[in-house]
């Protein structure tokens, strides 16, 4: 298994993306034995190391080529190197829909925001001070960026500050603070990012190989699949009720051949809505089941 050298990835140790990197390896059936406490792992089924770091250090550890691939928010990888330095030597292979949130400005309640021009001149604090100045600069607004060092600080930061810039999921953090989410200034999720130059042949394979599992379980966990009864006659009528429902197997049920069974792989998540208009067209025994993995 170790004839050749390993993969080496990069992945949040703990924090919010942590668990979330190790359940889609896992997925990808690649899992992780040893301690989560430990800066190694190494996987018993893929030949690749896991290094458990705080996200703040991944972007650079991949530029550098410490790693040779990395999972890590977005917004990370934007403020550590591709607003900032060696961005050529980085590569985002995927998205990988986990870890979703903004970058947004936010200020006190009470506070009148017209647009940005309201915040020339003004304090800004935030832990995403790169992307903030680049952003600010290409609207040609001057302000003071105050560097805080997490979001922790931002209830402290209020304090002295005329706005903050922090990521934001539900909102529910701002709110407790007083604040409202004025204007978002970056979307993110994880991504998974490689360095950007050329591997030895085996390992650039793993890395291929490792992509198309990973987009076999992001694909899966997009799709469902589809199983109902049906009289032949409303076949038509039940492939447009359900969207980008391709290629229905189509098998005919008992002896007389009027009745047909449907299975089909549904791109979304197929809803209740959705059921019930297949069951007005006819449709009976409608089954909706979570898909695995495909590979197609
Ligand atoms: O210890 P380490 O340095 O590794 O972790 P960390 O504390 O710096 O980062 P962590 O684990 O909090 O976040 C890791 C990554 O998760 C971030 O870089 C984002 O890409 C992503 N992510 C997704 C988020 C959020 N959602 C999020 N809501 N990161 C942080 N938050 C915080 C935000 O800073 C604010 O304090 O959650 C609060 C807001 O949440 P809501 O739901 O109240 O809006
Ligand atoms: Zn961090």
């Amino acid at each position: 298994m170790y004839s050749i050298s390993n993969l080496r990835m990069a992945i949040q140790k703990s924090g919010r993306l942590g668990e979330k990197c190790r359940d889609l390896l896992e997925k990808c059936g690649i899992t992780f034995e040893g301690q989560k406490n430990q800066l190694f792992s190494r996987s018993m089924d893929y030949p690749l190391d896991l290094m458990l770091l705080r996200d703040d250090d991944i972007p650079a550890l991949v530029r550098d080529q410490v790693c040779d691939l990395g999972i890590v928010g977005y917004n990370e990888l934007k403020e550590k190197v591709l607003d900032k330095d060696g961005a050529e030597n980085v590569e985002i292979l995927m998205n990988l829909g986990f870890g979703r949130c903004r970058l947004s400005l936010a200020v006190p309640e009470d506070t009148n925001f017209e647009n940005l021009e309201s915040l020339r001149g003004k304090k800004i604090a935030t832990s995403y001070p790169v992307i903030l100045d680049k952003y600010m600069s290409a609207k040609g607004i001057n302000c003071d960026i105050v560097e805080i060092s997490g979001s922790v600080e931002v209830s402290y930061a209020i304090g002295f500050a005329d706005a903050i810039c922090d990521l934001v999921s539900t909102g529910a953090t701002l709110q407790s603070n007083g604040l409202k989410e004025v204007l978002p200034i970056l979307e993110s999720e994880a991504v998974l990012v490689r360095n950007a130059r050329k591997l030895s042949d085996e390992k650039e394979e793993l890395i291929t190989r490792l992509m198309d599992r990973i987009d076999g379980v992001l694909k899966a966990k997009r799709a469902r699949y589809v199983m109902m009864n049906a009289p032949r006659a409303s076949v038509d009528d039940i492939i447009q009720i359900i969207p980008g429902m391709e290629n229905p197997t189509i098998m005919p049920l008992g002896q007389d051949g009027d009745k047909v069974a449907i299975h089909a792989v549904a791109p979304d998540n197929v809803f209740w809505d959705t059921m019930e208009k297949l069951k007005q067209a006819g449709a009976s025994s409608i089954l909706v089941v979570p898909i695995e993995k495909i590979i197609e």
